[in-house]
């Protein structure tokens, strides 16, 4: 296993290098250009420096999460040539610094939903919050005001570059199925699966958040066991994997995520580890990592990482915010300190054998 965490970058994150430095075990920074839109080669000189800083103190940057897919790729219209080329040029550039895996998703307009970003647990912490109820009644646009308004960060997924055509974008997606989404995915696997293998590079599809379709009319494919089953198929070559996210996929209560994660292990190149706490009547909240806290069985996560000798990467989703501390919702410093202690807690004592002090 290769502990890494999410680092925004240099003025654009609360938590700095220094800050992650003192974190025990962390090997690597999880990182991207974030404020480069979709569909626009990355600029060499901005991949080299990310790298220097990272060097600096210390840290890997085989993680990029995420390089951004342009709308196009994903409609299937046809000026998707074009950014797909300017994917493959990306590829090319990280992979000249040694990157192993991007980590992307392919959500129609939106990223991750959530209708709620510092609902007040019971211990006077916040987090993200998920209501059934309330997302049938929002408007597309009155969500984007309340995700973009609430936080002085940008938020990942939520840049204004990708949202300022909301509503033509939502409507060009009137007719797009979810089949058609599986056939626009498999046209840019087989279009970058080349240069993937020539720069030794892994794709790491992020499900989808939360995985279920139909949120604003919208199709979502990443979803269930069944599904990643048909997108691994899609092109069935080892560079053509998942990022494994518990909290995604564990937001719907029939997704069983040690299941799933033992039945993909080889094809998982990127675990996302954290808790949710589902209600009974569909609501979530992300917790502390800790399995007793929420519904997902943490422990069984890292088992199963464990039992299969994991040689990938493995980070701290989400966190709740604590202390009073001024962040980037979902990514402070102090909850996701805590998750990965939490996780080593775990792995170091299923490290040490019997008869071992
Ligand atoms: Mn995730």
């Amino acid at each position: 296993m290769n502990m890494t965490f999410r680092w925004y970058g240099k003025g654009n994150d609360s938590v700095t290098l220094a800050d992650i430095k003192q974190i025990p075990g962390v090997d690597g920074v999880v990182w991207a250009l974030h404020d480069m839109p979709a569909g626009e080669v990355w600029p060499m000189e901005r991949i080299q420096e990310v790298k220097e800083q990272a060097d600096e103190h210390g840290f890997n940057i085989d993680v990029v999460e995420s390089v951004n897919i342009h709308e196009s790729i994903k409609m299937g219209t046809p000026e998707r040539d074009k950014y797909i080329e300017n994917y493959i040029e990306t590829i090319n550039r990280l992979g000249k610094v040694g990157v192993k895996v991007i980590c992307y998703n392919f959500m129609p307009v939106f990223d991750w939903v959530r209708t709620e970003l510092f609902h007040e647990l019971e211990d006077g912490s916040t987090a993200l919050f998920f209501n059934k109820e309330a997302i049938e009644t929002i408007s597309p646009q009155a969500l984007v005001e309340l995700v973009t308004s609430k936080s002085e960060y940008t938020v990942a997924g939520w840049e204004p570059e990708r949202l300022k055509e909301l509503n033509t974008v939502l409507d060009a997606y009137k007719n797009v199925t979810e089949d058609d989404l599986f056939d626009n995915l498999k046209y840019f696997l087989t279009a970058i699966g080349p240069a993937c293998a020539a720069n030794d590079i892994k794709m790491a599809i992020h499900p989808d958040d939360p995985p279920w379709g139909g949120i604003f009319g919208l199709p979502r494919i990443v979803t269930n066991k069944e599904n990643l089953k048909r997108l691994i198929e899609l092109v069935d070559e080892p560079f053509n994997g998942l990022t494994l996210c518990t909290g995604s996929l564990g937001s719907n209560p029939d997704n069983d995520v040690v299941d799933i994660i033992k039945t993909y292990m080889d094809r998982i190149y990127f675990g996302h580890v954290r808790n949710v706490r589902i209600y009974d009547n569909g609501n979530f909240v992300e917790t502390s990592h800790r399995t007793q806290d929420g519904s997902l069985d943490i422990q069984g996560v890292m088992k199963a990482y464990h039992d299969a000798d994991f040689q990938y990467y493995i980070r701290p989703d989400h966190g709740r915010h604590l202390w009073n501390e001024d962040c980037r919702p979902g990514y402070g410093l102090y909850d996701r300190a805590l998750g990965i202690m939490y996780m080593y807690g775990i792995w170091d004592t299923l490290n040490r054998k019997e008869g071992d002090k």
